[in-house]
């Protein structure tokens, strides 16, 4: 008898719990990921390519800005090697990657390092703040099995309003309204090196990652979201113009974004400042472009210019995006509380104690959920 009732107790906690991510979900109002332009509900697969394809637009329309989709060739040189980096467990080498289009010429390096121990690694793309001479973690990504391309952001293009001037953006110059911004540069910048890793037949290209932190996770977003050959997608703290909901959210805003970092985005962002609840995308659009793949998105608990809630809330969004595609997506039965991490879906979700910041104890849960879902 007294059991009965406690589990009947613990079934109405748990149908409460689940009910309040519902409800808080609810009070956002954001655009239908499940229905096309026309009003067609999209109930199968096949419609949801369709409806993938309008997201693309919409989001590139009006947030990011239109990324080249031809009229480029690439190559690639090793310009230096290392055999023997961290007393001989890893081989480096730097390679420089260039670009050319009808309008010139850029190039930017990229350092991969992969551990000697593993056979045809799975492989982090990350896009860093830190220059290639910081060795950050590469030293305990490569212990744990996979291998790491890393590029500094600053060495595709510098993070500036400087137009269309330096690096990929001056190959294919935009317009003030639907050119596209630095996220899209970074972003598009982080594909021509994936051109790369998945020729590169020592790792396994099926497996293959992209990640970056706050103004970086935003790229990795985009990046991923454009680009369907990651097979996961890891945005850390991206929060404003990255996985977090826009609608209802609590810190950075777009007026924010576009009075600090108007080059970040296309122009057209700037005509929904103050009107977030008129945008006709929200930031579930860019997460959903990532299914059936896996997304990961990390929140720290004291991060709220992010807005960890609204970045847990849009993994929720587009739940129902990856169960049409016949996966789970996010499996988190109540809102998250600090320390909490989801690892059972395809949709990955943490949040840990502190403030806004990458580190060691994120990367260890990032490992661990690659090591869970074999991605
Ligand atoms: C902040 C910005 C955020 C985030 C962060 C970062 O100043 O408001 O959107 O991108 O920078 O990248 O460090």
């Amino acid at each position: 008898m007294g059991k009965e009732s406690i589990t009947k107790e613990s079934i109405t906690k748990e149908a409460v719990a689940k009910e309040a991510v519902t409800k808080e979900l609810e009070k956002r109002c954001i655009p239908e990921l499940l229905r096309l332009s026309d009003n067609t509900p999209v109930d199968t697969p096949q419609l949801w390519e369709a409806r993938r394809k309008e997201i693309r637009e919409i989001l590139q329309r009006e947030c990011y800005g239109y990324l080249p989709e031809t009229g480029w060739e690439t190559e690639w040189e090793t310009v230096a090697e290392e055999e023997n980096a961290f007393g001989g467990k890893v081989y480096m080498r730097t390679i420089e990657v260039r670009i050319r289009s009808g309008r010139g010429y850029v190039s930017f390096p990229f350092q991969l390092s992969v551990p000697g121990n593993t056979e045809k690694p799975p492989v982090f793309l990350y896009i860093t703040f830190s220059p290639l001479s910081s060795p950050e973690m590469v030293e305990e990504i490569t212990d744990n099995g996979f291998a790491v391309a890393r590029v500094c952001y600053q060495d595709i293009a510098p993070d500036q309003n400087d137009g269309y001037y330096n690096g990929p953006g001056s190959l294919f110059p935009g317009n003030a309204y639907d050119g596209w911004g630095k996220l899209g540069v970074w972003a598009w910048s982080l594909s021509r090196i994936m051109d790369y890793l998945v020729q590169e037949k020592t790792l396994n290209t099926d497996a293959i990652a992209v990640i970056g932190h706050s103004r970086l996770g935003k790229t990795a977003l985009l990046c991923g979201a454009m680009d369907e050959r990651f097979s996961l997608v890891i945005a850390s703290e991206s929060g404003a113009g990255g996985a977090a909901l826009f609608r209802g959210k609590e810190g950075e805003k777009v007026a924010d974004l576009c009075r600090n970092f108007p080059y970040w985005f296309c122009g057209n962002l700037k005509k929904w400042a103050g009107k977030e609840e008129e945008l006709p995308f929200d930031q579930h659009f860019a997460a959903a472009l990532v299914a059936p793949r896996c997304l990961y998105t990390a929140g720290a608990s004291e991060d709220e210019w992010a807005d960890p809630l609204s970045e847990f809330l849009a993994c929720r969004a587009v739940t129902p995006v990856y169960e049409l595609l016949g996966k789970q997506g996010l499996v988190a039965d109540r809102l998250p509380r600090t320390g909490d991490m989801f690892h059972e879906g395809s949709v990955g979700f943490h949040l840990r104690p502190g403030t806004h910041y990458l580190g060691r104890d994120d990367w260890k849960l990032f490992m661990e959920y690659r090591k869970k879902h074999g991605v």
